[in-house]
């Protein structure tokens, strides 16, 4: 078992840390009596909870998400101007259009499509996207009626052939604290595009939920801030056959995959000339640990007991979610650089570094000025 540091549970005392949840990620919560707009249907709902994932084509109509794609547009853009006025690049490119204008500023500033990641900005689209009546719905298929988003969100920004944006084989938790295993935690992927083989879609292993636990992974890939779970772990801990256990995840723009946070995924190269450009949002109860403790807290979205709730964004959005992973973590400096390309999280300190590189650097100087709250696994 990977999560070591169990606690006795007695009443009074810490609470345990889990390390081993099979039922958080298998067993629904009560239905809803009624079916609600947009919800899943009982079919849906079963592989979600056995398989560990489940792929809605036409979820969104297209021009539901065309406000996300302005939004994006207008990312890049800033980026663009603020790169410019600084003199990191001759040129704004603005007659490139969405699936390319990152990949021409990257070129001229290596890491621009980081910078774009780290950023961490919720334009009203992305806001609205997150907190759509028709997801919170099937969240409560997920989770039941207390809804709140959690604090890691991310726009990929998935330039082609670019090892920083390619994602290798992880458990979501593996990016958190062990305290949050027994949360469930569900992840709606949606590319804004067609996300197929070709441009970088995802894989998941199916049924690598299923045991509720977290394998050991290694850190950090290549010239990459990303955890690894290698495959032998996915086979021998996780008891899965990668053979017969790998689906290939082909999502049509307008579809939806949702993930739970135990279930291994990757995402494969983009080899085509367009950015692959999506968003990965997730949910879980208000109560539960996040696993970002001492971070980001969680959003409340939606509440059974307080019906008139409203997302708080204000507030969500005056936390700076990777500059505080950043000064955890000892990169002050890189913290304070609107345009440093590098990465670091607690993560790091979770799993064994086995390949160090500039976004590991930065966490070996001992002066951390806040004690990091995870634990090595
Ligand atoms: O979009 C990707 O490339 C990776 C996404 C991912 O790992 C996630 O959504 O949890
Ligand atoms: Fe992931």
């Amino acid at each position: 078992m990977a999560d070591a540091g169990s606690k006795d549970g007695a009443p009074g005392k810490e609470a345990a840390t889990p390390v081993c949840c099979p039922e958080v990620y298998t067993v629904p919560p009560p239905q809803p009596t009624e079916k609600k707009p947009g919800q899943l249907s009982q079919e849906q709902v079963r592989q979600f909870f056995e398989e560990g994932y489940v792929l809605v084509k036409d979820y969104f109509k297209p021009e539901e998400l065309q406000p996300v794609r302005d939004a994006v547009e207008g990312l890049v853009d800033d980026l663009a101007q603020r790169m410019y006025k600084a003199g990191r690049i001759k040129d704004t490119h603005k007659d490139a259009g969405l699936f390319q204008r990152l990949t021409l500023l990257n070129q001229e500033y290596p890491g621009a499509a980081v910078v774009l990641h780290k950023k961490g900005k919720l334009p009203q689209a992305f806001r609205d996207l997150w907190s759509n009546e028709r997801l919170l719905n099937v969240m409560e298929q997920f989770i039941g009626p207390e809804i709140a988003g959690h604090p890691i969100w991310n726009l990929r920004t998935k330039t082609p052939r670019n090892e920083e944006v390619t994602v290798p084989w992880h458990q979501d938790n593996a990016y958190l604290g062990v305290q949050s295993l027994g949360t469930l935690q569900p992840t709606a992927w949606i590319p804004l595009l067609d996300a197929n083989t070709d441009n970088g879609c995802m894989q998941v292993v199916r049924g690598g939920h299923r045991k509720g636990i977290t394998g050991k992974h290694v850190c950090c890939v290549g010239g990459t801030w990303y955890v690894e779970l290698p495959e032998d772990e996915i086979q021998n801990t996780l008891g899965c056959d990668l053979k017969n256990d790998i689906v290939t995840c082909e999502v049509p723009y307008g579809g939806v995959l949702f993930l739970n946070n135990a279930i291994p995924h990757r995402s494969l190269e983009n080899n085509t000339d367009q950015i692959r450009w999506s968003l990965d949002l997730r949910w879980q109860h208000p109560d539960k640990p996040c696993g970002f403790e001492g971070i980001k807290d969680v959003i409340p979205m939606r509440s059974a007991k307080y019906p008139d709730l409203k997302p708080d964004w204000e507030k969500f959005e005056s936390v700076d979610r990777t500059g505080n992973q950043q000064r955890q973590m000892n990169n002050k400096a890189g913290a304070e650089d609107e345009f440093d390309t590098t990465i670091q999280g607690p993560w790091m300190l979770r799993w064994e570094i086995v390949n160090h590189n500039k976004h590991t650097r930065s966490i070996l100087g001992e002066d951390r000025s806040e004690k990091p709250v995870w634990t090595k696994a």
